[in-house]
Formats: structure tokens, sequence, C-alpha cells
């Protein structure tokens, strides 16, 4: 508190509140893992936008130091630097070091974007180390510094400048964050993100840690003048298109401006991403609720006038004007109320009418001027209903098999005694026979083996009623305790019937048994979820070697590691030493699997996420799906990153 002194009592009142960053942090930026510390950039990142959005910027310059330091660099107005009358210092400085004051200079502009948590910058600057902010405005430059979000100076002058912006370099505290290491394709990732959704600006990533034989940077520009027309073709990229352009639909009511762009593929499954103020609403809300509304009544309305349905005689529901499409939501709200779990739920009631009455008059609009189009839509949803209606029988089938078997639970599972979900684990395993072993290995009393047969179905490519029809898939399902179905409702429920918090997907180490995991993780995040969303995934890390000499042996879960091993136990000439690879989980015994693989004491398990929803969806329909080039493409590019991704 020394320096804070000659600041006078305002700054200590303004340094209690920084210190309640940084005694909570996870409350201001959601954790203080890996998310939380890419969050600091997308807060200061947001900053820039907000300048972008009034018109006073046009490129914003990301990037991550050596070291995992990050500098964000805009060419907007610059912080203004002026002392502020009231609080007796400059505007810079209250900006960067009083809680929430980011918007309070500028109460006109429209100030939207903003992250999750909208805690400004100076949030950021509690949280790291060191921080400089340097502004160039009215032909000058200014610097100010600080340490935990105290200044180590006051702002000053440092010289001429015919330059413009604001540069902001900050260095996360390692006290704090447990994760110390950006990744650059999480960054890229959003950055990506934020370029579609806001068109014309310009966002550049450079990641000074990576660099090529003759010292250049990795480097990308994210830059769409498409917008959203142009995020949802890079979503669907894999997929195979029924129309040939994205629909889009602009307009603004009643002060809330709504973008949206949707297109029809050829595959089953519902992909809408809906933002507020840039911030991904994974748990939908209003803006959804209008658009979903508007979007089922005006086709209903094209397909009954056109004659269409009646011909067919069919009962058409909200679900099936929503197969095979992908669309993205994009509003911007002043004051967003954000409800649910994890608070991406809009709940501005408002709002639903604004996206209803513009997706209902522009929708309409294109239908009357697309017949073409409007046909080969009318098709889809027609063909989407006669699958669901085939789904329920399906579903209504397997279900009634259930009930009428009396036991309920596969025949294949190994159950654990413990009844408490939280504190139980399945393990789906890739083939009998390591099922088999994964049983003799286990403790019984809270791990349940679940083998499976080779590659489950696809359900990339399958049509719901395939999915339900299939007896591995099913299986799954019983042996969950969950049921079947997408409803919206079934979801909360699914999760309550959860018979195991953790669910572990145990693979063969190589390029089959990845596929298998992939294939399992595509089946849950198509049909569940919400149980990726809750963490109660996981994907097992059986090793990859057994180092040997003599009666000594370790295990080794990478090359530095078994050429580590190698040394130690074989000193430099590594003379008498064997080394085993193993290629399947086949080749441990129970002994072994458990020690390496799992019990909870030695084993790593890796727990599978969502860092961007739009950006999961792209992938799995890439891997999984029919277009071979992009497929091909990725795992060349990510080929060394397979294993740690996983
Ligand atoms: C308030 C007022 C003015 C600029 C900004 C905020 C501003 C903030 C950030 C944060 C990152 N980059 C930024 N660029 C600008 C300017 C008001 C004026 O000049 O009249």
């Amino acid at each position: 508190m020394s320096e804070a002194k000659n600041y006078g009592a305002d700054s200590i009142q303004v340094l209690e509140g920084l210190e309640a960053v940084r005694k909570r942090p996870a409350m201001y930026i959601g954790d203080v893992g890996q998310k939380g510390l890419h969050h600091l950039v997308y807060e200061v990142v947001d900053n820039s936008i907000d300048e972008a959005l009034a018109g006073h910027a046009t490129s914003i310059q990301v990037t991550i130091n050596e070291g995992n330091s990050v500098t964000v660099k805009d060419d907007g107005r610059g912080i203004p630097v002026a002392v502020h009358t009231k609080e007796n210092r400059s505007a810079l400085e209250v900006v960067m070091t009083v809680l929430h004051a980011g918007g309070k200079f500028d109460k006109d502009s429209y100030k939207v974007s903003g992250g999750l948590h909208g805690v400004g910058v100076s949030c950021v600057n509690a949280l790291s180390s060191h921080l400089q902010v340097n502004v160039h405005r009215d032909g000058k430059e200014y610097v100010q510094e600080y340490s935990i979000g105290k200044p180590l100076y006051p702002v000053k002058e440092v010289g001429n400048s015919n330059y413009r912006g604001t540069i902001v370099t900050f260095q996360p505290d390692a006290s704090i964050f447990f994760e110390a290491t950006y990744q650059y394709d999480i960054l890229a990732a959003r950055l990506r993100e934020l370029a579609y959704l806001n068109r014309g600006i310009r966002i550049q990533l450079t990641d000074n840690r990576d660099k090529d034989d003759e010292g250049v940077a990795r480097t990308q520009e994210f830059h769409s003048e498409g917008g959203l027309r142009e995020f949802v073709a890079f979503i669907d990229e894999s997929r195979e298109a029924l129309i040939p352009q994205p629909m889009y639909m602009e307009g603004e009511i009643e002060g809330i401006p709504v973008e949206v762009a949707m297109a029809y593929n050829t595959s089953y499954a519902e992909n809408i991403h809906s933002y507020v103020n840039n911030i991904n609403t994974h748990e939908g809300g209003t803006h959804l609720t209008g658009f979903r509304r508007a979007l089922t009544r005006t086709l209903k309305k094209y397909a009954d006038e056109s004659g269409i349905l009646t011909k067919e005689k069919l009962e058409v529901a909200g679900d099936d004007f929503r197969e095979g499409l992908t669309a993205v939501i994009s509003v911007k709200v002043m004051e967003p109320q954000f409800e649910g779990q994890t608070k991406t739920k809009l709940g501005n009631s408002e709002v639903s009418g604004a996206v209803d009455r513009i997706v209902g008059e522009m929708l309409t609009n294109y239908l009357e001027e697309h017949p073409n189009e409007a046909r080969i839509i009318v098709q889809k949803v027609i063909l989407a209903a006669k699958a669901r209606i085939a789904a329920r029988k399906a579903r209504e089938m397997v279900q009634r098999k259930t009930v009428l078997g009396g036991n309920s639970l596969p025949g294949k599972l190994a159950d654990c005694s413990e009844t408490d979900p939280a504190q139980c684990e399945i393990f789906l395993v890739e083939g009998d026979s390591a099922g088999g072993t994964a049983k003799q290995g286990r403790d019984r009393k809270f791990q349940a083996i679940m083998p499976l047969r080779g590659k489950i179905l696809n359900v990339e490519k399958a049509m719901q009623h395939k999915a339900f029809e299939n007896e591995e898939i099913r299986n799954i399902f019983t042996a969950l305790g969950v049921s079947i179905g997408t409803e919206e409702d079934s979801k909360a429920l699914n999760t309550a019937k959860l018979r195991y918090h953790k669910i572990v997907i145990m693979c063969d180490a190589d390029v089959d048994g990845s596929h298998i995991a992939t294939l399992i993780m595509t089946f849950f995040f198509r049909y569940m979820k919400e149980l990726i969303e809750n963490g109660y995934i996981y994907i097992a890390s059986p090793p990859l070697y057994l180092v040997k000499k003599g009666s000594k042996s370790a295990y080794a879960w990478n090359e530095t590691q078994r050429d580590q091993i190698a040394r130690d136990l074989g000193g430099e000439e590594q003379t008498g030493i064997g080394i085993q690879r193993y290629k399947g989980l086949g080749e441990m015994n129970a002994e072994q699997l458990w020690v390496t693989t799992m019990n909870p004491e030695g084993r790593t398990l890796k727990q599978v996420t969502i860092d961007n929803a739009s950006e999961a969806d792209r992938i799995f329909s890439m891997l999984m799906g029919d277009d071979v080039p992009p497929r091909r493409e990725f795992i060349e590019k990510n080929a060394r990153y397979a294993r740690i991704d996983a």
C-alpha cells in the first residue's frame, strides 16, 4: 500500500476494490485456470472492440510475447489522459485501477461489447504482476505501469507521437493462475469469432514464442466483410449445403440490433449459435426463443400455403424446421440480464419480439423471392418430420423392450456397488478383451466397466432413428441411466438421473483408438452435450511405453519421459534397457491397467471441455462428416497435438 499513500483517500478505496478481485478472482473471471487466463485477453480486447464499434478504431493486434505476457494494441482514440477533476488524477489511471470505471468517460458511446463477466480492464490489471499501458493521442505518447493493479508512478508524457491508439501489455500473475501458458488455438478461435461477429474489424494474432527458421513469428489476421454469412459458411465448411448461399437477416427494433445468418445442410444436426453483445449464450434465452418462433411460424405458413404439406398429410413439429440447420444469431442489448446456471441465458423479454419480427418479415421475403430454395427447405422439413416419426417408433420400441426385460441395465455392464452418482465412475472401454482386463483391474466399489464393441455408430452421419436403433448407443444410454430423447426439458432431467459423475472413455493409444474416442465424444456432443458442459466426460490416458532394466521398470506417457527413464535406469550407455511400446490396452494386464490408467492415485484423466461452441461444432462435423480433404488437412496440421488435445 506504500505507493498508494501519495494518491489520497480515494485511491485507498480503489485498492480495496482491486484487493477484492485478487482475493476472489474466480468471481470476476470465472476461474484461475486456462479459461480465466484466456479471459484476461478477451477482457482487454473487448475494450478495443467497443472502440471499433463506436467507429473510432479499425484494427486490433494481439501479440503473445515470450514469457506469456500479452499485448493488445488498437488504433482508436486512445484512453483519455486528462486529469479527472473529481478524482484528482488521470482518467487513464482511473480506468485502469477502478472496478467498472471503463465506460464512465464516454456515456454516449454504444457500449455493448464486454466479456461474459464484463469486469473491465482494471480487473486484468489487478490480476497482473505487471501491466503497462501506452496511450498515443493529441500528438503525444503517455505511459503508466502497475504492479498487481497499483500504479508504479503517475501517468507521464514520454514524447511526441504521430500514432493514435492504446497499447496494453500485461503479465498474468503467476501466484494467482495455476495455468500460465497461452494457447494460440484458443485465442485464435475466439478472435476469429469476434471478427465474424463484428464485420469489418481487422484482428491480428501473433505468437512471438513460435518463430520459424527465419525468425518470423506465427501470425494470422481475422477479418470478415461478410460477417455472420461468412461465419455460417465457415462453421459448415465440411457439411454439404442444401441452398447455395446462407440466408441473411438484419434489422433494429427499439434500439435492439438483430443480425441472423442461417443455412440448411444435408446433416441431421441442429446447430444454432446465439450471441448477446458478442458473448456466446450457451443456454439460449429470449433471442433464441424469438428466432425459433419466427422460423417455425414462417416456414409452416409458407409450406401450408404452397400446398406441399397437405399433400403429405404430415404433422410437422418445431424440431423438424431445425434439422440440418446452422444458424448464428447476434443481438446487441444495452442492459442484458443474464440468467441460468452459467449466466449465459438471456432474460430480457423485449428481445424475443424484436428477433421474432425481424426474422419473420425477412424470412417471408426471402421465401417469396427464392422459390427454388424455399421448395428445397420445405422438402427437407418433410423428410425430418418423417424421420422423427420413425425415430419415435424406434425409441418407444427400445423403451418397451427395456421395461419388459425387467432388469434395465445392459448385460455387458459390470456395475459398481456404490450408488451415489457423485462417487461413481464408468469406463467405456474399447473392445471386449480390454473390457475384461478392466473388469479384473478395477475397484468394483465405485468403478463400473462397459465394454464397447469396435467402432460405435458415427452419429454425425446417421439419422436419429438409426442412432436409437443402434445397440451400443442404447446400451450407453441405459447404463448411464439417462433417457433417450433430444427435447429441451429432458436435458435437466437427464443430468439428474445420471448414474455416474465420471464417464471415462478408455481407448487404445493408437490411430484407431483415437478415432473411436472421437466417435464417442461426437455422440456425447450431439446427443448429451449437457454432460460435457457439466464436466462429466473424461478421457483416460494409458501409458505409451514400459521401460525395463532387469527387475526395474517404469511407464512413460511420451518420448521425453521414455528417454529420461532410460537414462535414469541405464546410465549414459543405456545398456540392457528394454522398451515396450504399448499399442493397445490389451497389452497390459489387469494390475498394470489399474496402476497406470484407472487408479485415481496415479492416473491422469483429461476432462473434455468445450472452449468454443461454434469451433467444436465445426471440428466435429469435419472429423466425422463426409468431406475428406478438410479432415485430412486438419489431422495433418494437428497431428503433433492430437495426443495432448484428445
Ligand atoms: C473512453 C473515452 C475515449 C476513449 C476510450 C474510452 C477508449 C478506451 C479504450 C480501451 C482500449 N482501447 C480504447 N480506446 C479508447 C475517448 C473520448 C475522446 O477522445 O473524446
